[in-house]
């Protein structure tokens, strides 16, 4: 089995070059080449590049490691090891040129499964800006070489908390709601677009708390990581780890005022 710091070097190499050419298709012009769940949830031809470039990366270093992407899907591997990929997360971003996209390329162990899997390496990269986020099981985490650690004893009412919302419509009005529930007791609410970036956020102490509903693991497989490297607490709903169900992350006092407010604004959500 390769040390942390290897597979972290694979997920920082091929996150770097999938990151350059999605800035290159960025600036020639960018098109939507599909919808999925919605007319909202696009992909672009860049999306499909960008995972193309990473899953033929990682099988030429990686030949027996499961992959598992937001554009092609999941293949299993023999050694126990699958790379979840989002090769650019923040797509509606990136389709206005709104510069705050990432590609996020994590390695797991076990099954691709975020309330099972223990992620053991992870970097988030955003193109449009140079930021580099990085972060090993037990290493740490980073921006651009520097060490994160979140910030600490922020109160509720000052917090300044990331969310997000989905591409159904009838979803996003029940999250607005929820948001309105929340926006009196906090600083301010921030949605940025990228939950990767959220999440590094949150580690780098720009957003004080991040929270949403609906992600696909790919979203947050990587930034999770990060975001627990660097001090914060992550989890999901009820005593589940992190999932599609709900992810919330915040400094760990925070963690403790916010968490409950979101708990029952979710609990009933089926
Ligand atoms: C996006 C997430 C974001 C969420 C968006 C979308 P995508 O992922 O990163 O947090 O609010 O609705 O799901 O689709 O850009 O890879």
């Amino acid at each position: 089995m390769p040390s942390n710091a290897e597979l972290l070097a694979i997920a920082l190499t091929v996150a770097r070059r999938a990151g350059e050419l999605a800035r290159q298709r960025r600036e020639a012009g960018v098109e939507v080449a599909a919808s999925k769940s919605s007319l909202s949830d696009i992909v672009t031809q860049a999306d499909r590049e960008s995972e193309n470039l990473i899953r033929q990366a990682i099988a030429a270093a990686r030949p027996n490691d499961g992959f598992f992407g937001e554009e092609s899907g999941g293949a299993e591997g023999t050694s126990g090891l699958t790379w979840v990929v989002d090769p650019i997360d923040g797509t509606v971003n990136y389709f206005y040129g709104i510069p705050s996209y990432a590609v996020s390329v994590a390695v797991v162990e076990g099954d691709p499964d975020p309330l099972t899997w223990r992620t053991l390496a992870g970097a988030v990269v955003n193109p449009a800006n140079g930021e580099v986020y990085t972060a090993s099981e037990g290493g740490g985490a980073h921006l651009n070489g520097r060490q994160l650690r979140v910030k600490e004893n922020t109160e509720l009412e000052l917090a300044l908390v990331g969310t997000g919302f989905g591409y159904d419509a009838a979803k996003r009005v029940r999250q607005a709601r929820i948001v309105a529930e929340l926006i009196g007791k906090v600083r301010d609410v921030r949605r940025i677009g990228a939950a990767s970036l959220d999440l590094c956020n949150v580690a780098a102490g720009r957003l004080d708390a991040y929270y949403e509903r609906g992600l696909n693991p790919w979203d947050h497989a990587a930034g999770a990581l990060i975001a627990r490297e660097a001090g914060a607490t992550v989890g999901g709903l009820g005593d589940a780890r992190e999932n599609d169900e709900l992810i919330v992350a915040a400094q760990p006092g925070l963690f403790t005022q916010l968490n409950p407010l979101i708990q029952a604004a979710y609990a009933d959500w089926v």
